[in-house]
């Protein structure tokens, strides 16, 4: 099996860029293991705090969080990061050519449940002439990402990565300590016979979205003539990994439980990473509304709808917006 730079290498990706990514994945190799060392070391349970998005921040979030900005930081590779966990960006190195944006723990409410969480990160290019302080230079589209992916805290502890040549999953191995690449180039299927939604919320959704899923749900006496499996993890990381091992859709769409908030997941730190995963295995990236990748974010915590997943399956659902 082909360990990581070798197999970057292959893919012409830049030595600075391999060398950004080394940082990244020593960090999640951290993480790892203080996730599996969670209980023993304390670390269980919620902060007193709040993020920026409102949502009380678990003490892993925290750990997380400042292992992978002080990381990132000292490495002199980055000019500022932006975390979900943060209010605002964080500047670094003047010189450093690239920008990251990242979830440090995707799926906290799954923390105490010892089930799926995992790291997303984003990697844009620096504009030369920003300053490290100024938040502005993380409003790029994620057309411009030069690489996404995240680290998966399951069974074993996975990284799926791409720099726009295809994405590859790589898995842990301890015994050198280093990722080894296990697929390349995973395509996810075009059709499926699975979908991944939060059904609590369904009272709050807009009439596309309940017809779409009540066609999913009647089965194969109804109208899609086939019956639908449904799967929900609660840690988009978990969803879209299966998604890309076996096929499937994945939505957050937009509700109306709050009129402020009628969208659900971080654009910068969600969306376009794993868009940009999706897309480089063949599947698609939507709002109701167009690709995600060309949103022009107007906001670093902006939120947004998601729809993604199997070509075919995504192109269906959005057959009923029009
Ligand atoms: P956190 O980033 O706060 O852990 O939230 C996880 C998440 O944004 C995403 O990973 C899940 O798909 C989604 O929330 C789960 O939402 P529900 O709470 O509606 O199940």
């Amino acid at each position: 099996m082909q360990r990581l730079a070798p197999a970057l290498r292959e893919d012409n990706v830049p030595l600075d860029l391999i060398s950004l990514i080394k940082t990244i994945l020593a960090a999640t190799k951290e993480i790892s293991f203080r996730v599996s060392q969670a209980h023993l070391g304390g670390l269980m349970g919620s902060t007193l705090d709040e993020n920026i998005q409102g949502e009380v921040q678990k003490k892993l979030d925290v750990v997380a969080n400042e292992l992978f900005k002080d990381i990132l930081l000292e490495s002199g590779f980055v000019k500022a990061i932006s975390s979900e966990e943060e209010d605002t960006s964080v500047g670094g190195d003047k010189d450093g050519k690239f920008i990251v944006s990242f979830d440090p723990l995707d799926g906290s409410s799954n923390i105490d449940i010892n089930s799926l969480i995992g790291t997303i990160f984003s990697i844009h290019e620096a504009p030369k002439d920003a300053e490290p302080s100024d938040p502005d230079m993380f409003k790029q589209s994620g057309n411009r990402q030069v690489c996404a992916g995240y680290v998966l805290y399951g069974p074993s502890t996975m990284l799926v990565m791409t720099t726009g040549s295809g994405t590859h999953f790589y898995v842990l191995d301890r015994t050198h300590g280093g990722y080894l690449l296990v697929e390349r180039n995973v395509q996810v299927p075009q059709d499926t016979q699975e979908f991944a939604i939060n059904m609590s919320n369904q009272r709050f959704w807009q009439e596309p979205m309940q017809n779409y899923i009540s066609d999913l749900l009647a089965g194969d006496t109804g109208p899609r003539g086939k019956n639908f499996n449904m799967r929900w993890i609660a840690a988009m990381v978990g969803d879209i990994h299966r998604v890309l091992t076996r096929g499937g859709l994945f939505t957050y769409p937009s509700d109306n439980r709050n009129p402020e908030k009628p969208y659900k997941l971080r654009l910068m730190y969600e969306a376009n990473p794993m868009s940009f995963l999706i897309e480089q295995a063949g599947g698609l990236a939507m709002t109701s509304e167009g690709r995600i990748m060309d949103i022009e974010p107007s906001d670093i915590h902006q939120r947004v709808e998601v729809i993604m997943g199997s070509k075919n399956e995504v192109e269906a659902c959005l057959g009923y917006y029009k």
